[in-house]
């Protein structure tokens, strides 16, 4: 059985999380997702999420490709996690393209091309500005 990892925030859960999440999956037969905690967030990301991790973690779990969501608490835990997971492929968004190369020691590292024109944080400054205009994705924020 061919294990896979991803992490991230999966906030405001959107079709380019879904995309990343497919294309992880399809790349083996069962996919850990490392879901960054509220904390790790607030803390090492700068990042203050509008959705809990409980209720991102329930999301998550209920896509038919997400096998497992573990906490992501820290940046170091990925090589523990890839050990004890046994994980054959370590695979995220190509905007982390290279930055995590040092786990070609432990596994393959897979950057896939992230889908155009929409983010968590597009999607905030959209509501923020426009509430009741449709959020399309061709368009530049
Ligand atoms: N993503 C994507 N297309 C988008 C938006 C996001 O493919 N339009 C991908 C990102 O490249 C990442 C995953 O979806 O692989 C999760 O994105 P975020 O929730 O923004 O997570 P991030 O802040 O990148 O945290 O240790 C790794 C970090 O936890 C990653």
């Amino acid at each position: 059985m061919k294990i896979v990892i991803t992490y991230g925030t999966f906030d405001l859960f959107h079709v380019g999380h879904l995309n990343i999440l497919k294309r992880a999956k399809a790349l083996g037969d069962y996919l850990i997702v490392g879901l960054s905690t509220d904390e790790f967030n607030r803390d090492a990301k700068s990042k203050y999420t509008v959705i809990s991790y409980e209720d991102r973690k329930e999301i998550l779990e209920s896509l038919k490709f997400v096998d497992l969501v573990i906490p992501e608490e820290n940046w170091e835990q990925k090589v523990k996690d890839i050990q004890e997971y046994k994980v054959d492929t370590f695979v995220m968004g190509h905007d982390w393209d290279g930055k995590f190369d040092e786990l070609k020691e432990y596994c393959e590292v897979v950057y896939l091309p992230r889908t155009e024109a929409i983010s968590s944080s597009d999607l905030k400054k959209h509501i923020a500005s426009t509430p009741h205009k449709r959020f399309e994705r061709t368009e530049t924020v």
